[in-house]
């Protein structure tokens, strides 16, 4: 590794200084990322350690966990309870918020996540990955409930997500842009190599689940339709089209090339608000992206304004490029 290379814990310390903060924040992160190297480390092991296939139980989202789902919530539990720098979490796993263990030190903060996004992928060796988000917990706050985690996606201090692919990355914003890692799991440390991540504001690349196109909205229909008819369109260009179904792979491919992801409202959808979840998907991917430079959007609103009403509300999803996005929202408004 080349002497110049920094890594996360490094980092952190370096851009923390600054901040009148005390470094709780840090600690924090490293509690959080010393959890994404163990899930990292069990997603790249699979069936040798026995973690591939169903866990036999429904999440409250009516999902059927895979035990890498449940395990990687167990192991971010195990990794954030006991550093005295929460003062409880709240999950996609878990029904209700989880609170600091008796006698554990408890802090100021408050961590939600999704431990394992895009897990129906596990089976099938695609890439997953985790997605978090950080909140302060109210002043005065001790045992946080559920209304205590519901603040607007414009209060996170950090977000990030770890990317299980070919190889593994960590991708952070504390509000002062955002930045890429990449594991070296020769030493077991994220490597500073995506310095000041930026979304390019034009892209020629979409991502949605093409199926349900029959249950879309008409800006969105109208949107696709006008990508698909190419250079004989009234676009003018060719476009071309991704699918991973793990949002948090779609999301990286959009920080590093460009592109707009979407998971509109659809005819479907429209009693239970939509696919994603608003407060451990869709807020800290919005924070990451807009700090980036896109712009994120639930077609009608800034996903980040949202006053959130439940703990695990769902909302449709357009985020990336600014340009495309823009247009989108346009054509909502007409
Ligand atoms: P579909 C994974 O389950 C997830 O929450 C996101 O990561 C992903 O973008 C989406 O759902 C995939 O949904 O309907 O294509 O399976």
């Amino acid at each position: 590794m080349p002497l110049n290379r920094k890594t996360v814990t490094h980092f952190l310390i370096e851009s923390m200084r600054d901040k009148q903060g005390h470094g709780n924040l840090t600690l924090l992160l490293n509690d959080v990322i010393t959890a994404c190297k163990v899930i990292s480390d069990q997603v790249n092991h699979g069936e040798l350690v026995g973690a591939l296939g169903s866990a036999g139980s429904e999440n409250i989202q009516g999902e059927t966990q895979k035990k890498l789902d449940v395990l990687s919530n167990d192991i971010f539990l195990q990794f954030n309870s006991y550093g005295g720098h929460l003062a409880g979490m709240a999950s996609e796993e878990m029904d209700d918020p989880f609170p600091i263990p008796e006698g554990a030190p408890r802090g100021k903060y408050l961590l939600l996540f999704d431990p394992l996004d895009g897990s129906s992928n596990i089976d099938v060796n695609v890439s997953v990955g985790t997605i978090f988000s950080i909140l302060k917990c109210p002043e005065g706050v001790e045992d946080p409930e559920v209304k205590d985690f519901l603040q607007p996606g414009t209060t996170q201090v950090c977000a990030g997500y770890a990317l299980y692919g070919p190889s593994s990355m960590l991708v952070l914003t504390t509000g002062n842009g955002v930045n890429g890692f990449t594991l070296d799991q020769n030493i077991g440390e994220f490597i500073l190599t995506n310095p000041d991540m930026k979304v390019v504001e034009d892209t020629r690349e979409f991502a949605i689940n093409a199926s349900n196109s029959r249950f879309w909205e008409a800006p969105v229909k109208r949107y696709v339709d006008e990508c698909l008819a190419g250079v004989e369109g009234p676009r003018g260009e060719n476009f071309n089209m991704r699918w991973i179904a793990s949002m948090v792979a779609e999301i990286h491919r959009i920080l590093i090339r460009g592109g707009i992801f979407l998971y509109p409202m659809d005819e479907r959808l429209r009693k239970q608000g939509g696919k994603l979840r608003l407060m451990y998907e869709a807020n800290p991917m919005s924070f990451i992206l807009e700090q980036a430079g896109g712009v994120c959007s639930t077609g009608r609103e800034r996903i980040m304004d949202i006053q959130p009403s439940g703990l695990h509300q769902r909302v449709p999803c357009i985020m990336g490029s600014k340009n495309e996005v823009e247009r989108l929202i346009s054509y909502h408004d007409e």
